[in-house]
């Protein structure tokens, strides 16, 4: 059987894997949208179906005004002894000099849940990884943050024991990484043989990171690494290359003795940022964000990792032994038909309460109250999904009667607060109701179009995405389309482009703003997201 990489497409990025049985588990960070930390399962480690977030109760996770790419980081997913184990860190801040890095664990025995309440692990810094050691202890590795300007430590690794019993850190905390040879980040730990191996992403999250690895036979170290820290994966000397940004990587062992890894990638499109970019000058831009792939590793006869063909380059194709199992695909059209949302949609920061949505109300329609704008860290009525190829077209039907121009309701792609492109239905004064398109880059809001008057009840919007192009276009009666606005520039919804951007990937979904406080409702018959059919 071949897979073709990424396996989990879109905006997946830090991937952490465990097998139980035959089934494998893949978790992916969400930052800023809600529910926390998305979950899938595989049979085949082709076919991956989305299961329900282990964090999906207040209690557990409130991201109510995180900032921008914040919120929940690299995820580390462990099973013991008929427990699964999730680790993870909510950043609140971290752009300022002095980050809030706060790490949890949560418990289940069922992976989909019900989850435990999160116990409070140390902050030291970002990235836990939970490991079993063979005589039942249990150590907790993370990197370390250091505000100090200057910092005293490029990189650092701190491991510090986790008593289950107690469900607390116990003893003493101590450094098993100083960056002698750079800053390592996603750490994980292994035992295999006479060794415990540390596994760690390096040189940051961009087009030059790598995976690299260390072992000792004392899990405190010291830890020696392979061939003078050279990363086993990285595509940074293959810039051509199609898996991009390789790194940050977890392994897992099959039922039949094989190995495996997953780590992030990316897929770049050929646009790049401006050479005078305060952020990052002419990086090639990804609006896909940073997906997962997956690799077939072995073990040397000297007790190293390499990849299977030998190079630190990663396959686009992998070649797998075992048989394909194939899941049932989901429908391109949501109807709403369901009581609760698809488990594609996230929102934003909150989780959607009654306030801001019904499925029930009027049967078949996702009806969305109007709360706050698009700019809103706080109370959104949105729900979006992931971009997952670089050709798809979303579209909707909605009804609307907005009775102000402080109300609307519409279609949106966006990256995050700052930076979005929205076809909307609102109300002008002179005009009545009418739609028009908000551009919002870094902050800058445009109107690329004037408002344009709309008749009738129900309006199709759609958005027709091909690589960095963007088009809008609407329909009163589904047989006829009209382009509305220019051809836009979807490149600008990429961590690269975004000044708030860092981690994430771009997004298609529905929304509905009632900055005037009456919470208007705004009724989504379907929602439509579809590949073109020779993908
Ligand atoms: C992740 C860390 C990283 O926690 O980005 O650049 C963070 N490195 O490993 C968010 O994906």
């Amino acid at each position: 059987m071949k897979i073709e990489n990424p396996i989990l497409k879109g905006f997946h990025p830090d991937p952490s894997i465990v097998r139980v049985g035959e089934d494998y588990f893949i978790v992916t960070s969400t930052f800023e949208w809600w529910p926390g930390v998305r979950l899938h399962r595989s049979k085949d480690l082709k076919n991956w179906e989305i299961l329900p977030y282990p964090l999906n109760r207040k209690s557990q996770l409130d991201l109510t005004g995180v900032g921008d790419s914040q919120g929940i980081w690299a995820p580390c997913l462990t099973y013991d002894n008929g427990i699964f184990y999730l680790v993870y860190t909510v950043v609140t801040s971290f752009y300022c000099n002095m980050q809030d890095t706060k790490n949890f664990l949560v418990m289940a025995e069922s992976v989909e849940g019900t989850w435990s309440e999160p116990i409070a692990l140390n902050n030291f810094g970002f990235d836990p990884s939970l490991f079993h050691d063979t005589d039942g202890r249990k150590y907790i590795i993370s990197m370390v943050t250091d505000h100090r300007v200057p910092q005293k430590y490029g990189g650092r690794l701190l491991l510090q024991e986790y008593d289950p019993k107690q469900q607390k850190m116990v003893g003493e905390l101590k450094d098993i990484y100083q960056g002698e040879h750079g800053y390592l980040e996603g750490p994980h730990i292994y035992r295999r043989g006479e060794f415990y191996y540390l596994f760690a992403a390096e040189r940051g999250t961009g087009e030059e990171h790598g995976q690299v690895i260390l072992r000792s036979q004392s899990i405190w170290g010291p830890y020696e690494s392979y061939e003078n820290n050279n990363s086993i994966l990285t595509s940074r000397n293959n810039p051509e290359h199609n898996i991009q940004k390789a790194g940050h990587a977890d392994l897992v062992q099959a039922a039949d003795g094989d190995w495996y890894m997953v780590h992030l990638c990316g897929r770049p499109l050929n646009v790049k940022n401006p050479d005078n970019h305060k952020k990052l000058p002419a990086k090639r831009r990804y609006t896909l964000g940073r997906e997962t792939a997956l690799q077939k590793v072995y073990w040397t006869e000297d007790g190293w990792l390499r990849l299977s063909n030998g190079t630190s380059l990663p396959e686009v194709v992998v070649e797998l032994d075992n048989k394909e199992q194939p899941i049932e695909r989901k429908s391109t059209i949501d109807d709403f038909d369901k009581t609760e949302l698809d488990l594609e949609f996230q929102s934003l920061r909150n989780p959607l309460t009654e306030e801001n949505y019904s499925l029930t109300e009027r049967p078949g329609y996702l009806r969305l109250y109007g709360r706050d704008g698009l700019s809103s860290r706080f109370n959104q009525s949105l729900i979006a999904r992931r971009w997952t190829e670089f050709e798809f077209e979303a579209e909707t039907k909605i009804e609307f009667i907005p009775k102000n121009f402080k109300q609307m309701a519409g279609l949106v792609c966006l990256y995050d607060v700052e930076n979005f492109y929205y076809l909307h239905v609102t109300f002008d004064e002179d005009l009545g109701r009418c739609i028009s398109i908000i551009k919002s880059e870094n902050r800058k809001i445009e109107y690329p179009i004037k408002f344009i008057p709309v008749r009738g009840n129900e309006i199709y919007l759609k958005v027709i995405v091909d690589h960095h192009k963007l088009q809008f276009l609407y329909s009163i009666d589904r047989q006829r389309y009209k382009k509305v606005g220019p051809e836009m520039d979807a490149s600008i919804l990429s961590d690269e482009a975004c000044d708030q951007g860092w981690f994430k990937g771009a997004m298609v979904g529905i929304c509905c703003q009632d900055m005037a406080g009456s919470a208007i409702e705004a009724d989504f018959d379907w929602f439509k997201y579809q590949v073109p059919f020779h993908k």
